[in-house]
């Protein structure tokens, strides 16, 4: 079938839209009509070329909602008309790791999935005869998607899909670190680095966790007024200091934060975030994600005083069992989505959504097809 999509023909390049061919779904396989997707800050880093896994050319996307259309030899957990959201960390129930009861970091599809292909290993896209990479297992920048079904997380048809696409991955991903990897307690004490979707979203994990101080950091005070609407105690903006972050952190408390989390992807906040954590517990996790060949360091007596690294992948959440719940909790209020959505654009304005998020303009910038 022909369908409309995003095209990153080359790194560094705006998305062209185009009508690319996409191929029925084969066995294990689900086709999706997307409705909305949100761009997250993945989307441009990959784009940017500095994606260990990057190809080209893709059709980018991770972070939608859509409508099952057709599904292929064996597909039991969906059928057509059922509301999905896609999961670039998939959920078979049955690989060690699901079975582990310790991660959520499923196998089953992702080597494959690392190489922009579906299981069986070729692409359903192409355009003008050539093929064209999935990505993320999702590649929600194009009407139409195949995925494999162990990437759909089945919600109810009531939801609103301009909002809960972002549960594909920013929101779900801060509020789960907090739940699932950080284990946030009531009283507890946490930092956040970078106040983009991921980290507005760990504030929200934060305040939902009854956390005490919650310290919102960023050197874009535009994102301030949403911070402490979530729930941030204080917002520094290290451009007001002198001194480093951590040391502005450590003057007002002096054993350190019991949580931080950076958001950015920035290896020398991440050392900052580490030795802001607290002496003797204090744990600090990683979100963001870093271009090729960068590397975290810091003094091991850091760690040898009781300060440990941990990192994060979608929030630790397992998305078919856990996804449908809390877009349950996004229609109730529990969870608050709208505030993300700072923009909607068509696909013919997609460039726009990367401008916005480059400027420091936008949270999330929502395409609707
Ligand atoms: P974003 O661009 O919307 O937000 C990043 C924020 O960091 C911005 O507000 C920016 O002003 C701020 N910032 C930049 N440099 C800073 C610095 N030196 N000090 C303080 N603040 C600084 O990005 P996002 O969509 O929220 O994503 C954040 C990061 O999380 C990205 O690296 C993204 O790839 C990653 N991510 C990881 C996962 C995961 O599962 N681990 C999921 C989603 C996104
Ligand atoms: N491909 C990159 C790593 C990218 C990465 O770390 N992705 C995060 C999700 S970002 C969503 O916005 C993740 O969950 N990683 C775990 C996984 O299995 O992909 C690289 O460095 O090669
Ligand atoms: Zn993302």
């Amino acid at each position: 079938m022909k369908s409309r999509a995003a095209v990153a023909f080359a790194p560094n390049q705006p998305l062209k839209i185009v009508e690319i061919d996409v191929e029925a779904p084969k066995k294990g396989e689900v086709l999706i009509k997307n409705t909305h997707t949100g761009v997250c800050h993945t989307d441009a880093f990959t784009l940017s070329g500095e994606d260990p896994e990057g190809l080209f050319p893709v059709v980018l996307g991770h972070e939608g909602a859509g409508i099952v259309i057709e599904v292929g030899e064996g597909v039991t957990s969906v059928k057509p008309g059922d509301h999905v959201i896609p999961l670039y960390t998939a959920e078979c129930g049955e690989c060690e790791f699901c079975q582990s009861g310790k991660t959520n970091l499923c196998v089953a599809v992702r080597e494959t999935q690392g190489k922009g292909v579906m299981p069986d290993g070729t692409t359903r896209f192409s355009y003008q005869g050539q093929p064209l990479y999935h990505y993320m297992g999702c590649s929600t920048f194009s009407e139409y998607s195949v995925v494999a079904e162990v990437s759909l997380a089945k919600i109810t048809p009531e939801a609103n899909h301009e909002h809960v696409c972002l549960l594909g991955c920013g929101v779900t991903t801060g509020i789960g670190a907090v739940h699932n990897t950080a284990k946030v307690q009531p009283g507890d004490s946490v930092a956040v680095f970078g106040l983009g979707a991921i980290g507005l979203a760990v504030i929200q994990g934060a305040r939902q966790a009854q956390a005490g101080k919650i310290i919102a950091i960023d050197t874009n005070p535009g994102k301030f007024a949403l911070a402490t609407q979530f729930g941030a105690t204080e917002c520094i903006n290290p451009k007001d200091h002198d001194k480093s972050i951590k040391d502005v952190l450590l003057e007002k408390n002096k054993w350190g934060i019991d949580h931080t989390f950076e958001c950015i992807g920035n290896v020398d906040v991440m050392r900052q975030a580490l030795e802001s954590a607290h002496r003797g517990w204090g744990q600090s996790i990683i979100i963001g994600v870093a271009g090729a060949g960068k590397e975290i360091s810091t003094r091991p007596f850091q760690l040898v005083t009781g300060r440990s690294w941990k990192g994060s992948a979608f929030g630790g959440v397992k998305g078919r069992s856990q996804l449908p719940d809390m877009v349950k909790q996004a229609m109730t209020g529990k969870i608050d989505l709208a505030p993300f959505v700072t923009h909607t654009l068509t696909l013919d304005e997609i460039n726009q959504a990367f401008d916005l998020m480059h400027e420091g303009k936008s949270i999330r910038t929502v395409i609707r097809f």
